[in-house]
C-alpha cells in the first residue's frame, strides 16, 4: 500500500471494497467552492501555474484569502495537454535559473505534495544533424555547466548505446551526428501535478472555483477593484492571470496589450507497446520529439501551427510532416497506429521567454508567454509569481522576465533551446 493510502486511512480492504461499490466512501480531493463576494488576491487560471501560486502564495506567504477562478475543469487547457516533458537546458542564465528552480522543486514535489507526480527523471536528448547545430549545442552544454545544469554531449554512437531504437545511419535526410544529454530531464504525470497542487492549496484554506469564467476587471484610476465573473462580481486589490493561450485577452480586459501571438500547438499518442523507448528524444530541425508514457503509448508532438487561432485544433499536414521525420530518426515505428491527437493553444513571446510581471494597472499581475515550453517550470514559475503578487516586487529569478524588457531590449532570446518551433 502507498504511502498516500496509508496517511488517509484506506487499507487493501477498504480499496477493493471501494472498488467494487461505486467509490462512494472516497472524499473529494479538495472542495469545490462557491466563489464569496472578496478575496485578498483572485487568481485567473486553474492550470498547474494557476494552481501552483495558490499553493506557494498560502504556504510561503500566508496569503490564504485567495481563490482561483477557472473557467473549466481543473487542468483542462495546456496542462492536460502537454506532454509533460521536463528539463533545464537552456541557454541563457536568466533561463538556467528559473528552469533549474523549477527542476529542484519537481524533485521533491511528490513529497511535499504527498502525492504520486510520476515523476521520471529518464534523460532528454536533444539531436544535432548539421555542423551548424552541433556546434550551438555544443555551445549549450557548456554554457548549461557553468550553470549547474546538467549536461553532456554524445556522439552518434552514445546516442545509439542510450537510446538503442534509434536509427543513426546516414542513409536519411537528417542523419543523427549527436546530441545533448540532460539526464536529470523526463516526464511527468501531468494531471497529478494539478491534483496534487489543488488539494495541498485547498487543504491552507484556497478556494477552487470551477466552471467560472472571469468576463471583465474592474479598474478605478489605475488600480484593480474586483472582476466580473460568469458567477457574479468579486471585490479584489490583486488579480493574477494565470491563462496561457488566453493571456492577451485578459490583458485586454485592463487596457493592455502584450508582446504574445497565440497558436495551436498539436500532440498525438500511438497504440500502447511495452516498453521501448528508454528516454526523451527531440530534434528541433526535424520537428519531431517523441517519449514513450507509462501506460506503453508513444507520445509524440512537433512545432507550433504557424498560424494564430485560439481553436485547440491544428492541421494535417503538421501531423504528415512530424511522423515522416519521425519515421526517419525511428523506423522500427512504422507499422505503429495512431490512437489520438489533439492541441493546445500556447502563448508565445517574440524572444521565446515568459512574461512574469507587475503592469502599470496597479494590482493586476502577468504570468505567461511560456509558449510550447512552460510544463518543466510549473513548479518554479508558481514560485516566484507567488511571491510577486504577495510582494508586489519581482525576485532575483523574476525579474529579467519583466514587461519592461519589451521596451528596454534586454530580451532573453531561447529560440534555440525551445526545442520545439516557435
Ligand atoms: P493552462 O493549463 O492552459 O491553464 C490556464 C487555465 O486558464 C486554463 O485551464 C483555462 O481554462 C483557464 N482560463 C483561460 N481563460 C480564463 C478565464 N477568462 N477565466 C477563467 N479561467 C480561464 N511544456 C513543457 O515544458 N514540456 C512539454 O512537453 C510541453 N508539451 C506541450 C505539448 C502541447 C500539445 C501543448 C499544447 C503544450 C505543451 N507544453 C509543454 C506547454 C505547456 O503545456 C504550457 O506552457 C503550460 O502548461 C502552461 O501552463 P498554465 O497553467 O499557464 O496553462
Ligand atoms: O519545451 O521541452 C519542451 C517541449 C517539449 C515538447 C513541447 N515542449
Amino acid at each position: 500500500m502507498g504511502r498516500t493510502a496509508r496517511m488517509r486511512g484506506y487499507s487493501v480492504w477498504s480499496l477493493l471494497r471501494e472498488g467494487v461499490g461505486g467509490h462512494r466512501g472516497w472524499r473529494p480531493a479538495w472542495r469545490d467552492a462557491a466563489p464569496k463576494a472578496a478575496y485578498d488576491a483572485v487568481i485567473i487560471g486553474g492550470g498547474g501555474h494557476g494552481l501552483a501560486t495558490a499553493y506557494y502564495l498560502a504556504k510561503e506567504h500566508g496569503m490564504t484569502n485567495v481563490a482561483v477562478l477557472e473557467k473549466g475543469w481543473l487542468g483542462g487547457g495546456n496542462a492536460a495537454r502537454n506532454t509533460t516533458i521536463v528539463r533545464s537546458n537552456y541557454l541563457n542564465d536568466e533561463s538556467a535559473a528559473i528552469y533549474d528552480h523549477a527542476m529542484r522543486l519537481w524533485r521533491g514535489l511528490g513529497r511535499e505534495l504527498n502525492f504520486n507526480i510520476m515523476m521520471s527523471h529518464r534523460g532528454v536528448l536533444n539531436l544535432a544533424h548539421d555542423d551548424g547545430e552541433m556546434r550551438q549545442l555544443k555551445r549549450r552544454v557548456e554554457a548549461n555547466r557553468l550553470n549547474g545544469v546538467d549536461a553532456e554531449w554524445l556522439d552518434a554512437h552514445e546516442v545509439k548505446e542510450f537510446c538503442p531504437p534509434i536509427h543513426i545511419g546516414r542513409d536519411v535526410r537528417y542523419p543523427v551526428l549527436g546530441a545533448t544529454l540532460q539526464r536529470s530531464g523526463g516526464v511527468n504525470r501531468h494531471d497529478a501535478v494539478v491534483w496534487g497542487y489543488a488539494r495541498a492549496a485547498c487543504a491552507l484554506g484556497v478556494d477552487i472555483v470551477q466552471h467560472c469564467e472571469v468576463t471583465g476587471i474592474d479598474v478605478r484610476g489605475g488600480v484593480v477593484q474586483g472582476v466580473r465573473t460568469t458567477r457574479g462580481d468579486i471585490k479584489t486589490s490583486k488579480v493574477a492571470s494565470v491563462v496561457a493561450g488566453h493571456t492577451s485577452v485578459i490583458a485586454d480586459m485592463v487596457g493592455l496589450r502584450l508582446p504574445i501571438e497565440s497558436h495551436p500547438l498539436q500532440a498525438l499518442v500511438s497504440e500502447p507497446v511495452k516498453p521501448i523507448m528508454p528516454c526523451v528524444v527531440m530534434s528541433n530541425a526535424v520537428h519531431a520529439y517523441c517519449s514513450q508514457s507509462d501506460k506503453g503509448e508513444l507520445v509524440i508532438g512537433a512545432g507550433i501551427d504557424p498560424h494564430i487561432s485560439y481553436t485547440q485544433r491544428g492541421g494535417f499536414h503538421i501531423i504528415e510532416d512530424e511522423i515522416a521525420a519521425l519515421l526517419e530518426l525511428f523506423p522500427i515505428f512504422s507499422r505503429m497506429k495512431l490512437m489520438r491527437h489533439w492541441a493546445g493553444t500556447v502563448d508565445v513571446c517574440p524572444d521565446a521567454s515568459p512574461i512574469i510581471s507587475k503592469t502599470p494597472v496597479k494590482g493586476f499581475y502577468v504570468n505567461g508567454g511560456w509558449g510550447t515550453g512552460g510544463w518543466k517550470a510549473t513548479p518554479g514559475s508558481g514560485h516566484v509569481f507567488a511571491d510577486l503578487v504577495a510582494n508586489d516586487e519581482p525576485n532575483a529569478i523574476a525579474e529579467p522576465y519583466a514587461l519592461t524588457r519589451f521596451a528596454t531590449g534586454k530580451l532573453v532570446a531561447e529560440h534555440g533551446a525551445a526545442a520545439v518551433a516557435h
